[in-house]
């Protein structure tokens, strides 16, 4: 695994990249004129701007920039193009984190430190608040995407195949299926739960809105079949190390708050890769990911820096 010596600097990014993603998601959905829709669009913007990383959105941008010629100071005229999907897949995001949080689901009252959505507005608002941005996230992409300056060919077609894969994304072989799944895994013993069962919970759950993320932002570059099956590539390898570091960080901190969550879920008996490798097969396996993620970027040079970065972030993140 070599982290080689690049001009590209995640930080520096992140410190001018978030701040436009955040502002552009503060705005994306409207409402001042209609006083009835005040209670739903409130919750739906609470969660929406509770915080987060952007992982999703930050993906979708640099896999834009790996193929597109432009590079504007100015973020909103760069990308101009792939923003609205990338504000789609925070949408989405958002939506999965809020259902996620349900007492029928996982019952958790915070979430990046604030109370969840349900605690503050009941769980009645918070599920159609989810609804709600999971169809807006459609809406807003297809009407904001400037379809006229896409580059490359087939410019309709391109949108078509973002929007048909961002709902592939949310179904039954995605997040939600991921979801089912996971449920079902947790009302069995751990011991019967394979690292198998694990991997196909974390591909649907984790990895295909990353995929989709990397996958939309290639297309709507210009992208050809064969380059947006290797950036997939990529993002399937890094979601799943993505939650094999999330399984490593809930074990090292649940050491430390020890107390703080017993009797919630973590204590209970949950296969994690961290339980199913231990910590140090674990630790491996995040790297051993992380190392074939960068090599389906080995066709590209300095220009895929940002996504390289992004893998190594990843794994090295403390939240
Ligand atoms: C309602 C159609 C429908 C689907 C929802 C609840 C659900 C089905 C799926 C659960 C999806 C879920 C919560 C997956 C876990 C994803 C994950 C790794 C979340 C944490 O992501 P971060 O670390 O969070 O990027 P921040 O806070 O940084 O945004």
């Amino acid at each position: 695994s070599s982290t080689t010596s690049s001009t590209f600097d995640l930080p520096t990014y992140l410190k001018e990249t978030t701040p436009f993603i955040e502002s552009s998601l503060s705005t994306c959905l409207e409402y001042q004129s209609i006083p009835q829709t005040k209670k739903i669009t409130e919750a739906m913007y609470y969660s929406l701007l509770a915080g987060g990383k952007r992982i999703r959105p930050v993906a979708c941008l640099l896999s834009y920039d790996l193929f597109s010629k432009k590079n504007n100071k100015d973020l909103k005229v760069k990308y101009e193009t792939p923003i609205a999907t990338a504000l789609s897949l925070e949408m989405i995001h958002t939506m999965s984190l809020i259902h996620d949080d349900l007492p029928s689901m996982d019952d958790d009252d915070l979430r990046r430190g604030k109370p969840t959505c349900h605690i503050v507005y009941g769980e009645d608002v918070a599920i159609l608040a989810g609804d709600s941005l999971l169809s807006s996230s459609f809406e807003y992409c297809i009407k904001n995407t400037r379809i006229d300056a896409i580059s490359g060919d087939n410019k309709p077609e391109r949108l078509l195949n973002v929007v048909s894969r961002l709902g592939a994304s949310v179904g039954n072989i995605g997040l939600a299926g991921g979801q089912v799944m996971d449920l079902e895994c947790e009302g069995k013993p751990s011991g019967e739960v394979g690292i198998e069962d694990l991997r196909w919970i974390h591909l649907h759950k984790t990895a295909a809105l990353l995929k989709v993320a990397c996958a939309s932002g290639a297309i709507l570059g210009g992208a050809s079949e064969e380059e947006v099956e290797k950036v997939e590539m990529f993002a399937e390898k890094i979601g799943l190390a993505f939650q094999v570091a999330d399984d490593i960080l809930d074990c090292t901190a649940s050491s430390e708050e020890l107390g703080k969550t017993a009797g919630k879920d973590e204590a209970v008996d949950k296969a994690t890769y961290v339980r199913l490798l231990g910590l140090e097969g674990a630790k491996e396996e995040a790297q051993r990911l992380t190392d074939e993620a960068k090599e389906c970027l080995s066709g590209w040079g300095e220009e895929a820096d940002g996504l390289r970065a992004i893998a190594d972030f990843i794994i090295s993140r403390s939240n």
